[in-house]
């Protein structure tokens, strides 16, 4: 089953993504993601022009000897962009030979361990009611658990919240598509740490108050705060009993998360920027986490995310795969044939994509009372309708990012 072509393709639909579509001479493709949002086209030129050459007449089968050349060959291993890139091609060996074997890709994984996969949505708001509109509306969509983003006093724009505009356009069912800014140079946004602490307590206790103990609650702080801030919040989250509490310090200081366990049992999630095992070495061993926040994307495919979750469950932490919409429908796929294979699945983050973004990706997922399910078609259920997707051509997009009231540059 020896590769012929390689090819990859950029489309905007409703934001920018990179597949890579991988066939081989007897006619099977086979799909993977390269998504790094803000950062598309350094992942297009690694595959394009250092990775596509090598892939021309390899023996598609060979999934774990390509990544293990691929990654150990360029010499120049890990970072996103590589780890992206290996991904892309790894996914698209694995619905190759899903597709070969005419059954789908969590079968080859070792079959299913559940029925379905627990998803949680995103809910923001400007105020306290606004976010119980929120809640209500994910409720209403079928959304089991919730991640709660607040607007905080005093602060102009903040990640996770919708802009005014586009929260009154979607009624608080989704914040803002997606982060990066469309055919603009990056937003700048502000931010206050201390009128964060304040505030975020007295939003999760009004939450709890309106919506009782069941309801599985999440907050993201995206990267925000130091070591003994991140304890600070965590110690004062404590009373409402949170599902997790994500990306409370740095991504890149592991020891850091040693402190906010020495004061709290609030569960903590990390590593939506992480992209090796390496990154969660300390934090696995000295279970200094509860959840593994990688996506297939972002982590070098399937092949070494499972390596990394299989790592994890032998230390109780389980998986919380990243899934918001710069993650596409491909790469979603990948992740909810891995979240039903393995044994340690937590929960799965899911936003959905817009009417554009799923005429371009035909998919054959179910989401069904809160439970996602990638389906039963050979391969991971995705085919990309390459018609629809030139019709959209890729646009400038870069994330926003955090000046503090002085101008500092701040984590965003
Ligand atoms: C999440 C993430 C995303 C990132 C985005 C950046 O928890 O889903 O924090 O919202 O900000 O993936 O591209
Ligand atoms: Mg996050």
């Amino acid at each position: 089953m020896k590769i012929r072509q390689a090819e990859v393709i950029v489309t905007s639909p409703d934001r920018n993504f990179v597949t890579l579509k991988i066939t081989t001479e007897d006619g099977l493709t086979g799909l993977g993601d390269a998504t790094l949002n803000g950062r598309e086209l350094a992942v297009v030129s690694y595959l394009r022009d250092h990775v596509v050459p090598l892939l021309i007449g390899r023996d598609a089968s060979r999934i774990e000897d390509t990544w293990q050349f691929l990654y150990r060959s360029a010499y120049w291993r890990r970072g996103p962009v590589t780890m992206a890139s290996i991904a892309a091609v790894d996914v698209a060996l694995w619905d190759i030979k899903a597709k070969a074997a005419g059954m789908p890709l969590y079968q080859l994984l070792g079959g299913a361990s559940r029925t379905g996969l627990l998803a949680y949505g995103h809910a923001s708001g400007r105020t306290n009611e606004e976010i119980f509109d929120s809640i209500r509306a994910h409720q209403e969509q079928g959304y089991k658990a919730i991640r709660v983003q607040a607007a905080v006093p005093g602060l102009k724009s903040i990640y996770g919240i919708a802009s005014n505009a586009t929260f009154e356009a979607n009624k608080g069912v989704r914040y803002d598509h997606e982060p990066a800014q469309r055919g603009a140079l990056p937003n700048e946004e502000d931010w206050d740490t201390h009128s964060y602490l304040r505030h975020i307590p007295t939003v999760f206790e009004a939450v709890r108050n309106e919506f009782g103990p069941e309801l599985p609650l999440l907050h993201d702080a995206h990267h925000r705060m130091t070591p003994i801030q991140a304890a600070k919040l965590a110690k004062s989250l404590e009373p409402y009993d949170l599902f997790w509490l994500e990306d409370c310090t740095p991504a890149e200081n592991q020891e850091a998360l040693r402190l906010v366990r020495q004061h709290s049992v609030t569960p903590l999630a990390i590593g939506e920027i992480f992209n090796t095992i390496w990154d969660y070495q300390l934090l696995i061993r000295e279970q200094l986490i509860d959840y593994v926040r990688s996506a297939v994307t972002h982590t070098g495919g399937i092949t070494h995310l499972k390596k990394v979750l299989e790592y994890a469950a032998q230390y109780q932490i389980k998986s919380g795969m990243h899934g918001p919409t710069d993650i596409s429908p491909v790469g979603m796929a990948a992740a909810m044939h891995l979240g039903l294979a393995i044994h340690n699945f937590g929960i799965q983050e899911y936003m959905k994509h817009g009417a554009r973004t799923d005429e371009v990706f035909e998919q054959s997922f179910t989401w069904n009372d809160g439970m996602l399910h990638p389906g039963d078609q050979p391969g991971i259920g995705v085919e990309l309708n390459v018609d629809e997707a030139g019709k959209y051509p890729y646009v400038q997009a870069y994330l926003p990012y955090n000046r503090l009231a002085d101008g500092t540059v701040h984590d965003w």
